[in-house]
């Protein structure tokens, strides 16, 4: 029957080294390749369905390295789930936060694999098992974190004449304040009235500093500010947005539902930057999309420099919710030198399109997951 036929018969993992464009420069980091995880979920009636964990500088970003986010799918994750029904989806979750806690981006990829091979044994988008698309084409920003306003002056007068992006995310903190005014100053005399400008602060500012800065942010036309203050400051982050000087995003802040609530109990966002790294699977993406939209708290669709295949996870997940108002972030295809399906993502007129197909729309190519995998024989774990 369909019960016995959907069974999880294996779980591979491989982490693959995938190299950027260019550098990229975040408040702490950099990187100038991406690592990831990618999940391979082989069903008993022959399916099979593909996810990935993403991360950034190692361990930095957040806590999971793809290191320690393979030996947890392989020790603890895995195990708990070959011979389970894969469309359990809530159940699956369950024994995975009974196998192991937090390991949110190890979580988050073996559920997506789940989601993309039941969805291919049926004939249907992921976003159909989520509750269905309400939107196929997201608008979608570029983010600039080389560090040297002239190369990003450039850049984004490329995406802007290509047509790809009009919104762009500077990425702040790795320099002094002060230094950032000034190269966000000659970005925004740059390009005017043609773009709309976003910062990130990865955490890099206390309040004292943040409550300098941000009004002479809001002067340069800066829309929105991420995640200025550490990630544990929600009731700083709630002070400064009642001084009202710029929207702020919370992005370190808020991993699970919970945090979700603090931030909304504290009025400390104006928006949310929904990721699965950070919230442990599709599902729980939607959970605290959930609780933001309670609140009355904006949803923005983020990402971590995700491949097709993690940034088709999110779209899929996106597809569904009612309301997108600060649109998504998933350039990440688009700053890989390669990629890791067959048919990448199309971007076209400022939009990132969701793919059509079953499943999440998008085909693993193995021959590159062999070129960028970091071992090239991978165990199984059955
Ligand atoms: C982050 O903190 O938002 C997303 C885009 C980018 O450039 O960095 C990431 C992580
Ligand atoms: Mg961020």
């Amino acid at each position: 029957g369909l019960k016995r036929d959907l069974a999880v018969r294996r779980i591979r993992s491989t982490i693959v080294d995938v190299p950027t464009r260019r550098r990229h420069k975040l408040s702490s980091l950099s990187v100038t390749a991406q690592s990831y995880v990618i999940v391979e979920v082989l069903l008993e009636n022959g399916a099979e369905g593909v996810g990935e964990a993403a991360t950034l500088g190692g361990p930095r970003w957040s806590e999971e390295s793809v290191e320690a986010i393979k030996a947890n799918i392989d020790a603890h994750l895995a195990p708990a789930l070959i011979g389970q029904p894969a469309d359990r989806f809530e159940a699956a979750a369950a024994r995975m936060d009974a196998a192991a806690r937090r390991n949110n981006a190890a979580k988050a990829a073996i559920e997506t694999a789940l989601l993309d091979a039941v969805g291919k044994t049926l004939g249907l988008p992921v976003a159909a098992l989520l509750g269905g698309a309400a939107r196929e084409s997201f608008p979608v920003l570029w983010t600039l974190a080389s560090g040297d306003p002239g190369q990003e002056i450039e850049e984004a007068e490329a995406k802007l004449a290509a047509r790809l992006h009009r919104t762009f995310k500077v990425k702040i903190g790795a320099q002094a304040p002060e230094a950032d005014l000034a190269r966000l100053g000659r970005i925004a005399r740059a390009l005017g009235d043609r773009a709309a400008l976003i910062v990130d602060a990865n955490q890099a500012w206390d309040e004292t500093t943040a409550i300098r800065c941000l009004p002479a942010l809001a002067g340069l036309g800066v829309r929105l500010v991420e995640q200025p203050l550490p990630a544990w400051n929600v009731a700083g982050l709630g002070r400064l947005r009642a001084r009202g000087a710029v929207p702020l995003l919370a992005d370190e802040s808020v991993f699970t539902a919970h945090d979700m609530l603090e931030v909304a109990r504290q009025a400390a966002a104006d928006a949310v930057s929904l990721k699965l790294v950070k919230h442990g699977g599709l599902l729980n993406l939607k959970r605290v999309a959930g609780v933001a939209e309670a609140a009355g708290i904006g949803l923005y669709g983020g990402c971590l420099l995700e491949s097709s295949i993690g940034a088709a996870a999110h779209l899929n997940a996106f597809a569904t919710l009612r309301e997108l108002g600060w649109g998504c972030e998933h350039f990440g295809p688009q700053i890989l030198a390669d990629d890791l399906v067959t048919e990448p993502l199309r971007f076209e007129d400022f939009h990132v399109r969701l793919p059509s197909g079953p499943g999440l729309g998008v085909t693993l190519d193995r021959d590159r997951l062999r070129r960028y995998a970091r071992d090239k024989e991978e165990p199984c774990s059955t």
